[in-house]
């Protein structure tokens, strides 16, 4: 895992790229010439097929608009660390070219892999390896070449990467080489061994996908001195269906529900706000997303437990 400090989140619906966490798990991201770039599309397909950049680009386009999210260190996945963002993509529907390679009767999963090598976690030889269901990889996976509207950074992917809007930073495979149809899923460190867990209500190990229900405090900033009174406690929210309530509790306060914006038509983060009296002195505020399948952020313990930001309000002399 790369140790990058993750840069503060910005309170704005569209992240830009500069403030986007990076990971990268085998090392330095490689630097691939777009003239050199091939996808290769292999496996349990009737027509193999090998694509370059031109050829991608002929596809027909779309863009989507989607939260990003790391599911955290694979090694110790119940820590939150709330990188996260919300970023313009634009690409190739997979769908598109599975259609062009025709896939087999027996495939049943989608392999991804990436162009980087190296170590993870005590294993060498490593390639950056994911997988996914063909039926729900194909219907939601983009080859995305462009964010918010510019090529993908080096460091992002460049020139093509995948992207699983609504599925954890882990599925979206940079420096995308490789896509592979096949009967069973893939015995390998990133895929059957670290990002798997268990979730509530159920005793079953599954892959790291669907992303949580949570939310992050952006305004006013963690450690943050406001003036005392009414202040505006705001930030985004966002799980892998909509958002619909996000309450606030300041101190230990009664959860009040914020005001929160609808998800609309993409997979994007929600804002949510809510207006507060702030007494002079320092507060904790706290704030618990619950979303349209039910669930809601656990007050501790978990990866996507509530947020918690302190503030201090008023003038230094008002409570010293
Ligand atoms: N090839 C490759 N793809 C990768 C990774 C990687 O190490 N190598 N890291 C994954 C993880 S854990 C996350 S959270 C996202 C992060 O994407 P970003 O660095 O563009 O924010 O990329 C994913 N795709
Ligand atoms: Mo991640």
């Amino acid at each position: 895992m790369s140790n990058h400090n993750d840069p503060e989140t910005p309170d704005v619906f569209r992240t830009p790229i500069e403030q986007v966490f990076v990971r990268t798990h085998l090392g330095e991201a490689p630097a691939i010439d777009a003239a050199d770039w091939t996808l290769t599309v292999d496996g349990l397909v009737e027509r193999p097929l090998e694509l370059d950049l031109a050829a991608l680009l002929e596809l027909p386009q779309t863009r989507v608009t989607a939260v990003h999210e790391c599911l955290g260190n694979p090694l110790n996945p119940d820590v939150p660390t709330r990188a996260v963002a919300n970023l313009e993509w634009t690409g190739v529907a997979l769908s598109a070219v599975l259609a062009l390679a025709g896939p087999s009767a027996g495939a049943r999963h989608l392999w991804l892999e990436g162009t980087d090598t190296g170590s993870f976690a005590g294993e060498s030889g490593l390639t950056y390896l994911k997988d996914l269901p063909l039926e729900e990889g194909s219907a939601a996976v983009l080859l995305a070449h462009r964010v918010n509207g510019e090529p993908l950074p080096r460091q992002h992917g460049f020139p093509v990467r995948a992207v699983v809007p609504g599925m954890f930073g882990t599925n979206s495979v940079k420096w995308l080489r490789r896509i592979t149809l096949a009967a069973e899923r893939p015995e390998h460190l990133f895929t059957t061994r670290l990002y798997n867990r268990v979730l509530p209500g159920s005793d079953e190990r599954v892959p790291a996908r669907e992303i949580d229900v949570s939310s992050k405090l952006l305004t006013p900033r963690d450690g943050a001195r406001v003036p005392a009174g009414v202040c505006e406690l705001a930030g985004r929210a966002w799980s892998s269906t909509e958002v619909t309530s996000v309450e606030v509790s300041v101190d230990d306060g009664p959860w009040r529900p914020a005001v929160l914006e609808p998800r609309g038509a993409q997979p994007a983060w929600q804002r949510f706000a809510l207006d507060h009296d702030l007494a002079p002195g320092p507060h904790r505020v706290r704030a618990r997303a619950t979303d349209a399948v039910g669930r809601v952020q656990p007050l501790a313990g978990t990866r996507n437990h509530v947020h918690e930001i302190r503030l201090t309000a008023g003038a230094e002399h008002e409570h010293e």
